[in-house]
């Protein structure tokens, strides 16, 4: 395929960075972009960039985001995740949605890398996942997505659909705001070790069943393929790290919520969310992945 692009003289007037951000807004599949060649992107001040030759148009996100990422910035996003984390798995399956190239940066829970004074810097709390992005340091998977969704708009993590983006709000909070801080991996320990092995599992089944089926009832009359239709939200996106391997790591039975079993079934079909995968990650190891839950 060719994909030698040229730039009209207009190019120049898409600098600085506002007006890329218009380009970042244009929406390849309204705009039937396969049927045009050379194919043109319009940005504000009527700025247009001239790609020449056949581009796929499955590619010309890419290309556009390439490019302009080679002009305007040297370096890549950096995530400073853990293999363990549940919101760190979700961050990297946004990433891997929105096709953003990023570089790993693991931070050795266990060694208690989060707590060095270098990471305090980049997040105060001592938590994984953060992000740094430019001159932009950002801290927990919440704000991270919403600042991943207006900086990175390809693959949108909200419906247009105000009531469908309600749901997402509601089920994407219950995971990160009701289930995780209660399932972190600090409190399993402590209980384990404080109070006891199984009283520590009987803890983590009863806030799974609580969130699950608060889940299954929530997404119901929503889900398609996906929790809330069929593409995936970011509903999608903070459930995943729970219905994939999770049970399983836990010993929980999925039987009572078909919904979630199925959508984690979906999920791993996905590609973004395969690559996001705890496994996959270059920090993985499997004595500390199950340290929690061992006895
Ligand atoms: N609200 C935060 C929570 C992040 C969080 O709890 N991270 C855990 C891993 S899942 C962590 O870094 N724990 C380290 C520790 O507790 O010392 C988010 O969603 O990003």
């Amino acid at each position: 395929m060719d994909r030698a692009l040229t730039w009209s003289p207009p190019y120049r007037a898409i600098s600085p960075r506002p007006a890329i951000q218009k380009v970042f807004n244009f929406h390849p599949p309204k705009a039937k972009i396969g049927s045009i060649k050379p194919i043109d992107v319009h940005v504000s001040g009527g700025a247009t960039l001239w790609f020449m030759g056949s581009i796929d148009p499955s590619e010309l996100w890419s290309v556009i985001l390439h490019t302009i990422n080679g002009h305007e910035s040297a370096s890549k996003l950096q995530l400073f995740s853990s293999f363990i984390s549940p919101p760190s798995f979700s961050v990297r399956i946004a990433l891997n949605l929105k096709g953003v190239d990023y570089e790993c940066k693991p931070v050795y829970l266990f060694k208690g890398e989060q707590f060095q004074p270098e990471y305090l810097k980049i997040n105060p709390m001592g938590y994984v996942p953060a992000i740094v992005d430019g001159d932009i340091i950002l801290a927990d998977s919440s704000a991270i997505m919403w600042y991943l969704d207006e900086k990175y708009p390809q693959h949108p993590l909200l419906p247009s659909d105000f009531k469908k983006k309600a749901i997402n709000y509601q089920a994407s909070h219950v995971v990160s705001s009701s289930l995780q801080p209660i399932l972190r991996v600090p409190i399993l320990m402590y209980i384990k070790e404080h109070v006891g092995h199984e009283q520590q599992i009987s803890w983590i089944h009863k806030h799974l069943e609580k969130c699950f089926t608060a889940l299954e009832e929530l997404l119901k009359d929503h889900a398609g393929k996906y929790a809330t239709g069929d593409e995936l939200f970011l509903a999608d996106v903070f459930l995943a790290p729970y219905v994939i391997g999770y049970p399983e790591k836990y010993n929980f039975d999925m039987t009572e919520f078909p919904l979630l079993s199925r959508l984690g079934e979906e999920y791993l079909k996905i590609e973004a969310i395969q690559g996001a995968i705890p496994e996959k990650q270059i920090d993985f190891d499997r004595s500390f992945y199950y340290m929690d839950v061992s006895n």
